[in-house]
């Protein structure tokens, strides 16, 4: 958590602070580092946008607010000015939407390596994260996130499965330019775009090549993953029309 820290008014180095200034900088309100979420077991961006997060290796608070509460709605606005979620509140510093969260980490956190160190790695992998945000609505709409679910032999319509096979093929190009074991060799924003791509294949029983499969069960086993997974278990919530076999 972002802590306003005060100099010692000993230093040799540092110009003296007056009475007033170190009052003002003791008394500077902290902000806590925060993510504004919905639910663990629906909500995909949530998801990203937390494992982000989580793999940017800072400390944060979840906010979790119901998004079908009118009520919490409100409340979701003044802290997020689109009402969606995930929203990143850091150094009073407001960050929406999934990838300028992605971009941002990636500015305070370096070392965490979001995005690859390699200008053309990063390059693609911009690109595949943003195919992600702005793409596969035939998926995203025909098979929404249900961590709680599962259906055997679910039936997959033939545009979703177009976006399925378009995915398998930017993880296929990705094991081949770098080697895996992640999209881009190490862990980075790209895995956390498409964790909910490797859940969704979970609880709608996709049927998948050996290489794919590994790679999905290396995402799930993630720590991170895991443990989003396990509070999405937890959750008692439900939306109806997400739960219906169709
Ligand atoms: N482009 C946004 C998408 C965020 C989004 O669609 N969030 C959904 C939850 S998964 C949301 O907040 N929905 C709230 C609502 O529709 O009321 C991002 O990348 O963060």
């Amino acid at each position: 958590m972002t802590q306003a820290k005060t100099r010692s008014t000993r230093s040799t180095r540092s110009p003296v602070a007056n009475t007033d200034s170190l009052t003002a900088l003791a008394s500077a309100p902290t902000t806590p580092t925060t993510l504004t979420i919905s639910s663990h077991n629906y909500s995909s961006w949530s998801m990203r946008g937390w494992l982000l997060v989580k793999l940017a290796g800072l400390e944060f608070e979840t906010v979790a607010v119901p998004v079908d509460d009118p009520a919490a709605r409100a409340e979701l606005l003044l802290l997020s000015p689109s009402i969606l979620v995930p929203c990143l509140l850091h150094d009073g510093i407001k960050v929406w939407d999934t990838l300028a969260i992605a971009e941002y980490l990636n500015e305070i956190r370096p070392d965490a390596k979001l995005l690859p160190a390699d200008r053309k790695a990063r390059a693609h992998c911009r690109a595949i994260c943003g195919e992600m945000h702005s793409g596969f609505s035939a998926l995203r709409s025909a098979l929404p996130m249900n961590l709680r679910a599962h259906f055997d032999h679910f039936r997959i319509w033939s545009r979703a499965q177009d976006d399925i096979e378009r995915i398998v093929a930017i993880w296929r190009e990705c094991f081949d330019a770098y080697g895996g074991p992640w999209l881009f060799g190490d862990i980075s924003a790209a895995d956390a775009m498409y964790a909910p791509v490797v859940t969704r294949f979970l609880t709608y029983d996709v049927k998948l090549d050996r290489d794919i499969a590994e790679y999905c069960t290396r995402v799930l086993k993630q720590p991170f993953v895991a443990e989003w997974i396990a509070m999405a278990q937890a959750e008692t919530e439900d939306i109806d029309e997400l739960d219906v076999e169709f």
